[in-house]
């Protein structure tokens, strides 16, 4: 049996390696279902997943009240494209804005289209509005950023790997350092449209700034007269211990960007929520896509929101979060660097490159991913129990045995 089953794991990967492009290196799990925060393989194994899809399924794997949202929504209509309207995009505007404290939404599919849509809004702004002569917008971003992988975004991207030879590149952006507001400050001219920044940097090894620094950005922003875009498609939606990460220094862009959890992991809904003045700039023609804001994904978001509020699952992600932290500080190990994290994010910085740790880690039941080489990132779904979370804290320590 154990034979045979192995197999059909090896089946799956011969087939992936044969047919399909080799973008990515994962971990050799085969997933066929999930449940909640776990996941089982074609050979029967079960994992605790530490990884969400990238924070997408906070809400847990297949969780029971969107599945049915999605099944109920997909039997009416499920696509009418914005040439017609439909009956869930209004309420899910409502909603979204509502909770976001945001005065417009527009509704993208994925992350990256999100991020884009928020520098076409800010290039627009910077023309129409603070009057930056045309095609000399600049739109500053941080070192180690990452917001997705199109040619744009990448090009503004310091990792070589995901640049490398897919250039040219758009002009009009500009890198400074994260967590720096003196360079903020110096880096800014009268051509600059606007501040692009995650609250964390997650890709870069779960990079947390210097405490103040939103606040100081949001300040330096307003003086000058430049936009603040927050990406929080992977800090936003409770996974920090706050609806949106910006909440924990009171902080309010001008476009806040989301996609991930938005929709649970069911279906690609990604959305910019922003002020009247940044998202007015768009006119009927300027900007769309075929999938934007349809039904299905929207009536998925609209439950995705509600199970985040009925759960409280921004409150369990602060005090599950600041349980863990503290109990995976206890672990000692001359190879950790540093455990550092805010609600369920984590980042286990090692002084050896963190690969070999999650190999390990997963023949112990946990599905982790190394980022940036030394960080192994920790982030369950936040419906895991503290119980669950006491058995990783106990597969942590025993990762760490030699
Ligand atoms: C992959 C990272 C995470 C994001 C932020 C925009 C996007 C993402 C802050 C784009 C996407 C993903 C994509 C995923 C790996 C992953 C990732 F390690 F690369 F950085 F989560 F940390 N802004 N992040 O995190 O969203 O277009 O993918 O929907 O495999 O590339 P998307």
């Amino acid at each position: 049996m154990a034979e045979s089953t192995l197999s059909r794991t090896r089946e799956f990967l011969e087939l992936e390696d044969c047919w399909g492009a080799h973008n990515y290196h994962p971990l050799d799990v085969v997933v066929e279902r999930a449940e909640g925060p776990w996941v089982y393989s074609v050979d029967g194994e079960r994992y605790l997943d530490c990884l969400s899809a990238y924070s997408a399924v906070n809400q847990g794997h297949c969780h029971p009240k969107i599945l049915q949202t999605l099944q109920e929504q997909a039997a009416k209509v499920t696509l009418t494209s914005r040439a017609f309207r439909n009956d869930q995009l209004p309420l899910f505007y409502q909603e979204l804005a509502e909770l976001s404290g945001m005065e417009m939404v527009l509704p993208m599919n994925t992350g990256a289209e999100a991020v884009e849509t928020a520098i076409k809004a800010a290039r627009r702004w910077a023309y129409r509005r603070k009057g930056v002569a045309k095609d000399q917008a600049v739109i500053l971003v941080c070192e180690n950023n990452f917001h997705g992988r199109t040619t744009t975004i990448v090009g503004f991207s310091s990792d070589e790997g995901s640049r490398d030879d897919f250039g040219p590149f758009t002009p009009g952006f500009q890198s400074i350092p994260f967590g720096d507001l003196e360079a903020l400050e110096r880096a800014i001219t009268p051509n600059t449209a606007a501040l692009l920044v995650e609250p964390i940097q997650c890709e870069a090894g779960i990079l947390i700034p210097p405490a103040g620094y939103l606040q100081g950005a949001q300040e330096i922003c307003r003086r000058h007269n430049v936009l603040l875009l927050l990406d929080e498609i992977q800090t936003g939606l409770g996974r920090t211990g706050a609806m949106f990460c910006a909440e924990h220094e009171g902080v309010r862009p001008d476009a806040l960007i989301l996609g991930k959890a938005l929709s649970g992991g069911f279906y690609p809904v990604s959305a910019v929520a922003g002020t009247k003045e940044l998202l007015g700039v768009f006119d009927p023609g300027s900007h769309g896509s075929t999938y934007g804001g349809n039904p299905l994904g929207c009536a998925v978001a609209r439950t995705a929101l509600r199970v985040l509020r009925e759960e409280k699952l921004v409150e369990r992600s602060a005090e599950l979060g600041a349980w863990f932290l503290d109990e995976l500080r206890k672990i000692e190990h001359p190879d950790i660097q540093e455990i550092r994290g805010r609600g369920l994010l984590i980042g286990v910085e090692l002084k050896v490159p963190a690969r070999r740790t999650c190999e390990r880690l997963k023949d112990l039941g946990m599905l982790c991913k190394e980022t940036h080489d030394f960080v192994i990132r920790i982030a369950p779904p936040l419906v895991v129990s503290k119980d669950e979370l006491a058995w990783a804290v106990s597969r942590m320590r025993q990762a760490f045995q030699d």
